[in-house]
């Protein structure tokens, strides 16, 4: 198949699992054309069967807000007609969905009468989040409904996109998944991390996300800080966005942040989550929890909060544990009680890459897309 795949290209959840999808899809043969504004940040170099189209944005001066939309529906329908493409998937509803409804509107009603079915997938935020505001309700649902195909990637997301949008449209839930095969522990590398890391033999803790306020950072210095006082540890931090300063200020102030170390963006995150023994994710809401399930697949035990859609992903006391939001108190006591338990620890990491292979793993999920695709092509068609 030839397929065009548009998503927010940039550090968060959604832009990696398009991405991530893209690569094996072309590793299986299809013709893979991401179009976006800038290069998908996993996207490493010349790859087989993958093309990137720049979306350009005029910027006008009459333009207070550059249509990227436009732009973008422009692209899609330029690249669909040139390349042939049998498909448009987007992730992220807004604005992604609406510029795939007007490139299949233009190709429709152009001089070849074109079919261009689009395949919409919800990731969270554009539902949770975007969607609920008042200005971009209404698009959002029409855009879910008008799309040939809907996929949302957890039990929790498509129950609360059909309640509170009352969409009509089928949503067939396809779970994010994860390389196994590039996410795993490699002990040597492992160890020379955390010679550079925990060079005193500490114990080592992670996290991971874009530092927004859903994902309550503060949280993580707060369970840091009580771990810290019972084991000696340090904690890694990858990623950034605006809570980063807010966190750096309480560690700061806690007296720790020589033990704890922000990494800000990182490429090749399986790496550094590899070493840690324990990731940690308090956030007030997940509609899946992509960071926990690539720590699960290298064997680091998550220890997150029972919110959307992380019980489907983790389950609790089984490679795993969750926590209500806000209760760093037990949160911080899964953790001491695991790191001063080596031999439990170690089946908790085992179990956590068992879970991961095998609900998650790309090579069962990928032929999932493939065929709803296909289905999506039959009715289309
Ligand atoms: O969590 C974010 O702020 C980023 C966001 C995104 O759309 O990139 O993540 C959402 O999609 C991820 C990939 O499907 C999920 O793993 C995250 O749980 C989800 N975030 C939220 O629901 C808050």
């Amino acid at each position: 198949m030839k397929i065009g795949i548009t998503c927010y290209p940039t550090y968060g959840g959604s832009g990696v699992v398009a991405t991530e999808l893209g690569l094996e899809l072309a590793q299986r043969g299809h013709e893979i054309h991401f179009i976006s504004y800038a290069q998908p940040i996993r996207l490493r170099g010349p790859e087989p069967n993958i093309h990137y189209h720049e979306v350009e944005v005029s910027r006008y001066p009459l333009f207070d807000y550059p249509p990227y939309d436009l732009a973008l529906a422009t692209r899609m329908a330029e690249v669909s007609q040139l390349y042939d493409l049998d498909l448009l998937h987007v992730h992220y509803a807004i604005p992604h969905s609406v510029s795939a409804l007007l490139a299949r509107q233009m190709l429709a009603d152009g001089p070849r009468g074109r079919r261009l079915p689009f395949v919409t997938t919800l990731h969270g935020t554009d539902i949770t989040l975007v969607g609920l505001d008042r200005s971009y309700l209404p698009i959002t649902r029409y855009s879910i409904d008008q799309s040939d195909g809907v996929t949302a990637i957890s039990n929790y997301l498509r129950d609360r996109t059909m309640r509170v949008f009352d969409v009509k449209n089928p949503i067939e839930v396809i779970y994010n998944s994860v390389n196994c095969d590039v996410y795993r522990r490699n002990p040597e590398a492992a160890a020379e991390l955390r010679a550079e890391y925990a060079p005193n033999h500490e114990r080592l803790l992670v996290h991971l996300s874009n530092f927004r306020p859903v994902k309550r950072v503060t949280d993580v210095i707060e369970i840091f800080d009580r771990v810290r006082k019972q084991v000696p540890s340090r904690l890694l931090l990858i990623g950034d966005g605006p809570d980063r300063s807010v966190a750096e200020w309480l560690a700061v102030q806690k007296g720790i942040h020589e033990d704890v170390l922000f990494l800000g963006k990182q490429d090749e995150v399986q790496e550094k989550l590899a070493a840690a023994d324990i990731m940690l994710m308090p956030s007030e809401l997940e509609s899946f929890g992509l960071a926990a399930l690539e720590a699960m697949a290298c064997e680091v035990v998550p220890i997150a909060t029972r919110v959307g859609g992380v019980p489907e992903v983790i389950e609790h006391g089984k490679g795993g544990y969750l926590a209500d939001v806000g209760d760093v108190d037990t949160m911080a006591r899964y953790a001491i009680e695991l790191l001063n338990d080596e031999p439990r620890l170690r089946e908790m990491g085992r179990e956590a890459r068992v879970m991961a292979k095998s609900r998650f793993c790309a090579s069962k999920i990928v032929p999932q897309y493939e065929e709803f695709y296909r289905r999506v092509l039959e009715r289309s068609s």
